[in-house]
């Protein structure tokens, strides 16, 4: 056989670049230009995404979401384990059995109902990242535990649910540990008669020992903390076979389904006489956020088998996106508000930062008709990239807890984001990308944003982060990783202290002053949800676990035939109507003629 070049050099050219090319190769030296050819444009191509992946300036279209190296991602799930261990052996240091750790005076504060708040509320992180010294001795403390208090005493009942019904509860189901469940169950129990009112909605706070009850700073009950007990309950009765705790906080759901709200604007404050609302305050941060969570999750928990959970849980997610939803004037920014008799605040909360992870969820779990399915999907998106440029903006990467975003031009109504999409859809979907989606540019400079500060602290709240890991979980956009990773070394920077961790004044100046206060959820949620952004297992697998509000995952159930028969649910594999019909398959083409 002739050598390579030979060959070419015999054969008969066709067309000049063959021939140059056969030219090429036959010269050893220029042979390997083609070759340094494409490297040069390979580095002139992926260089810029390379080097100035993450820069302020670059807008999020072009940032490729790189995939991270598996040393790197168990290098950074280490170090949120890490600061887990720090926050939890502060804690025990200058707090142990309290509720929870004062970091600047190393001393402590019994502020939810001094049982250990940060014991109950955080065994399951160690469980997950598999701190089993930690978790032993947390029995210890649960063992102990009577639930006492001063018969002049109460605790309030959506917190006791959430942190350690919830925190017990999720412990349980990952340990399988029986006292764990013992202590549920007694808990429970002792909270019981907050329902004993005359609509069924519960009290503000109970005393666990006396069973006395009383209402909080509103006289009626708000619309998340009627609402947030319904996963606890509903798993305490599969568990235990008690069938009260199914049916007193079912009929929580029964005044829900059976309310004269047409608009699905389901109110934040209601009368614990009459069941009905008292307020037309409609909202998804404060006073409402997790009762949006619970129309889903609890429908999710019992394998979905409660349909009309999911029927209100869509109802009400469309007058979100009708009513809640704008985009500011200045850089689009997709966020969400609340409205007071129809009329919007244009106040964005940290708190509702929630709400792009429970949309991801949703569509990752529900059968949606693909409109729904693009609609929440995009409202996933942007609000979770609104959340994260909240962070990226400020001065520490940290995000405020209350902004007023800049007022639309004109009409409040110009900025609505569903008016605005429908232009979009209208005029043949321009750009490819609905209103609200970016490309974003960090700002820096205070006066350069679309929003001012109302509340400028940064209280370890997780709402921006839970939504990373739920918007990483259900895309697989590793943008998210990176974007948690960024405020999980923003808090490592500014929130650290030798004393575990503490909130912010004013996330917009450094250096900063510091908080004292290390809220339980900061344990609970924040470093739970940062863990579990970068542990390589999917430990907590969404179609196996359902998270409370709390961050407490719970293990997807089903109803036996017995329950199912006492609670009315339909029986397994029985039609349930939905209130969105799915499209019909395209017509069947006719057959050809030829
Ligand atoms: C947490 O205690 C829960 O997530 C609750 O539902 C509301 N938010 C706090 C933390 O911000």
């Amino acid at each position: 056989m002739l050598p390579f070049h030979t060959r070419q050099a015999n054969a008969k050219p066709k067309v000049l670049s063959v021939q140059s090319l056969k030219l090429l190769y036959s010269r050893p030296v220029l042979r390997w230009l083609p070759y340094l050819f494409g490297l040069i444009l390979t580095v002139w191509l992926f260089a810029p995404f390379v080097f100035s992946y993450g820069r302020e300036s670059l807008p999020i279209a072009a940032q490729p979401a790189l995939p991270i190296a598996p040393e790197v991602l168990s290098a950074r799930a280490q170090s949120v384990r890490d600061a887990y261990v720090h926050a939890y052996s502060s804690y025990k240091k200058a707090a142990w059995t309290f509720d929870e750790l004062k970091p600047i005076s190393g001393g402590s504060d019994n502020n939810f109902n001094g049982w250990g708040v940060s014991v109950f509320d955080s065994l399951d992180t160690m469980w997950i990242m598999g701190l089993h010294d930690l978790f032993e001795e947390g029995l210890d403390v649960v063992t102990d535990t009577t639930f006492y208090v001063s018969p002049e005493n109460y605790v309030p009942f959506f917190e006791t649910i959430i942190r350690y019904l919830g925190g017990l509860l999720s412990a349980y189901a990952l340990s399988g540990e029986p006292i764990l469940l013992k202590k549920a169950d007694e808990l429970g129990a002792s909270l019981l008669p907050a329902f004993k009112t005359p609509s069924g909605l519960p009290w503000y706070a109970v005393n666990p020992m006396t069973g006395t009850t009383r209402a909080g700073w509103t006289s009626g009950v708000l619309w998340s903390e009627a609402l947030s007990n319904q996963m606890e309950y509903k798993y305490l009765a599969h568990l235990t076979g008690r069938y009260e705790y199914y049916e007193k906080t079912e009929k929580i759901m029964k005044i829900m389904y059976n309310a004269e709200i047409t608009d699905g604007q389901f109110p934040t404050q209601w009368d614990i006489k009459t069941g009905k609302p008292i307020n037309s305050h409609f909202s998804v941060g404060a006073y409402a956020d997790s009762a949006h969570e619970y129309l889903l999750k609890q429908y999710l928990l019992s394998a979905q088998s409660e349909p009309k959970t999911k029927a209100l849980y869509l109802k009400v997610v469309d007058s979100i996106i009708d009513t809640l939803l704008y985009v500011t004037p200045k850089r689009g920014l997709l966020y969400v508000t609340d409205v007071n008799s129809g009329a919007p605040s244009f106040k964005f909360e940290h708190l509702s930062c929630f709400l792009p992870g429970m949309l991801a969820l949703g569509v990752h779990t529900l059968d949606l008709p693909p409109k729904t399915r693009e609609l929440h999907a995009w409202a996933a998106e942007g609000i979770a990239t609104t959340c994260w440029l909240t962070y990226a903006d400020s001065a520490t990467g940290l995000g405020p807890d209350e902004m007023w975003m800049t007022r639309p031009e004109g009409q409040t109504t110009s900025g609505k984001w569903s008016t605005l999409v429908e232009e979009w859809d209208q005029a043949g979907r321009p750009g490819g990308t609905p209103p609200g989606l970016g490309p974003f540019k960090v700002e820096k400079q205070a006066d350069g944003r679309d929003y001012g500060m109302y509340q400028s602290t940064y209280l370890l709240r997780p709402e921006a982060v839970e939504s990373f890991y739920l918007m990483w979980r259900t895309t697989g956009d590793a943008v998210w990783r990176e974007r948690g990773w960024a405020v999980f070394e923003a808090i490592e920077k500014h929130a650290r202290l030798e004393r575990g961790y503490a909130s912010i004044m004013d996330v917009d100046s450094t250096p900063v002053k510091h908080k004292d206060e290390m809220p339980s959820f900061f344990l609970a949620e924040t470093l739970k949800y940062l863990y579990l952004l970068f542990v390589d297992q999917d430990i907590i697998p969404l179609d196996k676990y359902v998270f409370n509000t709390e961050a407490h995952p719970l293990p997807i159930f089903e109803w036996t035939p017995k329950e199912r028969a006492r609670y009315n649910i339909p029986a397994k594999g029985a039609s349930t109507k939905s209130p969105y019909v799915k499209p019909p398959p395209p017509p069947q083409r006719p057959a050809s003629e030829s």
